[in-house]
């Protein structure tokens, strides 16, 4: 057999070039392996993965009781289709909804169709049990959100670079700032409002914390005024914030929950909606879902993902490692340079904002150097680098990585 030609980074890079859309532009790396905290590139170089897959690695990546799970029930059954029933969505359904607290669970598969099913369940049951007229359901949205790249998502989103080119759009959206109540409680006047959906924590934005507070008080708000609230944890969910999901910081339960990324430690796209009886069952059958949605590998995968978590207390570690990881970024960046300005986020997901303008080439550049010293990261709008390592990170290896940023960005200033 032809030993196989390993190829290097830059034949690599010029490869995806030639033959893959241009729809990303990646820091310069080429990874070939993951475990735990660590990725590899193809010449050997070993790195602290500081983006987790936009959090969908927080279990670290290959994580042996999931790939397990996967290989075995690879080898046994991968895919039924739902024209038939099989003899693991059952079980997951069962373990899933008690593991959150529902009623009832909507498999899919990616971040995005489980928005688009959230969508869809609160427009029915907005006719159905709300009473909303057809067709006039309306669902509030906040300036900075990002679910996704569907029609549907861009529809709601404040971004020029998602939405530009891809009209005409959804219409049913009404868009509101972000952390502002008052705000809320004014679009929440209108009788046809049925639903209010919103990050707790908003990632793409550039991890966007509102105010201690300001979820409660907006759950407050739709209860009073029979509004659905709809929580997409797909990035904040999972233990990323320092517990199990973002919403838990402020003690309430979102009428849907939406979860994505990590649901599956990264290891198969599995996402999920959860909602009580009231809302889930205005569904009926053959009105939605997908072909490997709540397939047997998504089940497998999601049920050892999450016990992994609970198992391995990972939302215990985030919090208790975010809160030293902003410490030092604190003591060490904001309070001793100038071109660090912030440090924020909640649990193991947090940004530094680059005093640059938007546009500048700065936070880009500290990420190619963050590289070279074996941390990979990337900008998020331009001047914010998110930082989100997998929760399985040690304290120690935490250190080791705040030295690496540490030391990358005052020899950057010098
Ligand atoms: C890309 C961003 C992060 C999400 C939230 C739903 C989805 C996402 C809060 C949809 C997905 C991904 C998409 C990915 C990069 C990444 C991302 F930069 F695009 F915005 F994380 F911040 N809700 N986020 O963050 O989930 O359909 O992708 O499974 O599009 O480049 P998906």
């Amino acid at each position: 057999m032809l030993q196989e030609q390993i190829l290097s980074t830059q034949a690599l890079i010029d490869m995806e070039a030639q033959y893959g859309a241009h729809n990303y532009h990646p820091i310069p790396v080429v990874l070939n392996r993951g475990e735990g905290v660590f990725v590899w590139d193809v010449e050997g170089k070993k790195y602290y993965d500081f983006l987790s897959a936009y959090s969908a690695v927080n279990q670290g990546h290959c994580h042996p009781r999931i790939v397990n799970a996967l290989k075995e029930q690879a080898s046994q059954l991968t895919l039924t289709s739902r024209a038939f029933h099989n003899d693991i969505l059952g079980p997951y359904e069962k373990f899933i909804t008690e593991f959150f607290g529902y009623d009832k669970v909507l498999p899919m598969n990616t971040g995005v169709e489980g928005g688009e099913t959230a969508v869809k369940l609160c427009r029915k049951w907005a006719y159905e049990v709300k009473g909303v007229p057809t067709n006039q359901a309306k669902i509030v949205f906040v300036t900075g959100n990002f679910w996704g790249r569907t029609l549907a998502a861009i529809s709601a989103s404040t971004d020029p670079s998602s939405t530009r080119g891809f009209g005409p759009y959804m219409p049913g959206y009404e868009l509101i700032p972000y952390n502002d109540i008052q705000a809320l409680e004014e679009a929440l006047e209108d009788p046809n409002v049925a639903g209010f959906m919103v990050e707790p924590i908003q990632g793409e934005a550039g991890v966007v914390v509102p105010d201690e507070g300001y979820l409660r008080k907006a759950a407050e708000l739709c209860r009073k005024k029979n509004v659905l609230f709809i929580a997409d944890e797909v990035q904040t969910g999972i233990a990323r914030t320092g517990k199990l999901l973002a919403c838990d910081h402020e003690g309430f339960k979102p009428d849907i929950l939406i979860l994505g990324k990590a649901l599956s430690g990264g290891v198969f796209p599995v996402s999920a909606v959860l909602a009580r009886d009231e809302i889930m069952l205005t569904i009926k059958p053959g009105e939605h879902g997908s072909t490997f949605g709540g397939n047997p590998l998504a089940c497998a995968v999601a049920m050892a993902a999450l016990k992994v978590v609970k198992d391995e207390k990972l939302a215990e570690n985030a919090e208790r490692l975010g809160q030293i990881f902003r410490q030092r970024m604190q003591e060490n960046l904001v309070d001793k340079t100038s071109l660090v300005t912030l440090v924020r986020g909640k649990g193991l997901l947090n940004a530094i904002v680059i005093d640059d303008e938007e546009d500048s080439k700065t936070a880009w550049n500290i990420c190619l150097k963050l590289a070279e010293n074996g941390l990979l990261a990337k900008p998020t709008h331009g001047n914010i680098i998110r930082f989100a390592p997998p929760l399985v990170m040690t304290e120690e290896q935490l250190h080791e990585c705040c030295d690496i940023i540490e030391k990358t960005i005052i020899e950057f200033i010098q």
